[in-house]
């Protein structure tokens, strides 16, 4: 198969990257950071093709795209994992730059990709979007207020998708994980180690390659078997608002 995963040098989407590679397929791997996408490709035994570029500017991502030469077009899989959190605070003292950076890599960011890549999956009647959303995307937590909606936006257009691809064999699987220990909170908390550090603190988080597992499964089953929609949290997690410290 032919994958392509936004957000390939950390994280979710490295993880994703690396699990594929195991499998054989052939990789489109997406991300601002040149250097680390260059080391993936080095890394990986399989072939790779890298696109450097910032899913908020859509005309950046559009030559991106344009570039994939016809033989790498029939894709597959397209994991839309690019995203991140920007700041924690109260609505009434929020940071209008990190609201900014949340709905443009979230929410406009997911629909640039899915414009360009969707047509080419609609072409050859055949594929699947996985789409990474996240338990604020099901619930809402204290300060967490546009970030969860980014990721009820994520939700909402999981559903969406499903719905017109669905004449197209398509397939759309909406993941939404818990707390995974990532450089996630690095960026949340802008490089505050200890409360990046905080955010796991006497808990077991999920790992990146603990999704990447879930993507695979849902993406290896058979062609006429859809998941819509995974939820996956920690043990010690229940819900966006508890968690069990031991
Ligand atoms: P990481 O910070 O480890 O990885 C985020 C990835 O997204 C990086 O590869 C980064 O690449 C890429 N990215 C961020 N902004 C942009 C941008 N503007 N343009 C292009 N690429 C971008 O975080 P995670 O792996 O944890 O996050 C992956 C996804 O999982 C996100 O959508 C996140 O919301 C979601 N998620 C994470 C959870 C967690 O607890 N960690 C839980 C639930 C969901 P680069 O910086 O090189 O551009
Ligand atoms: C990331 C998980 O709980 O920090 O989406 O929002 S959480």
């Amino acid at each position: 198969m032919t994958i392509l995963i936004t957000g390939a040098t950390a994280g979710i989407g490295e993880a994703c990257a690396r699990i594929f590679a195991g499998q054989g397929h052939r990789l489109i791997l997406t991300g601002r950071r040149a250097d680390r996408l260059q080391k993936l490709k080095e890394e990986l035994p399989v072939e790779v093709m890298t696109l450097q570029f910032d899913v908020r500017e859509y005309q950046q991502l559009r030559d991106a795209l344009a570039s994939i030469p016809e033989s790498w077009r029939d894709i597959d899989v397209l994991v839309n994992n690019a995203g991140l959190a920007v700041g924690k605070d109260p609505i009434q003292e929020g940071v209008l730059d990190d609201w900014e950076r949340m709905i443009d890599t979230n929410v406009k960011g997911l629909l640039y990709i899915t414009r360009e890549v969707s047509p080419w999956l609609v072409a050859r009647k055949k594929g699947h979007i996985v789409n990474i959303g996240s338990v604020a995307g099901k619930e809402v937590y204290p300060n967490g207020n546009v970030y969860c909606a980014s990721k009820h936006a994520v939700n909402a257009l999981s559903q969406g998708m499903r719905m017109d691809m669905l004449p197209y064999g398509i397939r759309v699987t909406h993941i939404a994980p818990g707390l995974v220990e990532t450089e996630f909170s690095m960026v949340r908390f802008k490089g505050d180690q200890q409360k990046a550090d905080d955010t796991y603190k006497n808990m077991e988080p999920l790992t990146g390659d603990d999704i990447a597992n879930i993507v695979s499964f849902v993406v290896n089953l058979p062609a006429h078997v859809n998941i819509n929609d995974i939820s996956i949290t920690p043990t010690a997690q229940a819900n966006s608002v508890m968690v069990h410290r031991g």
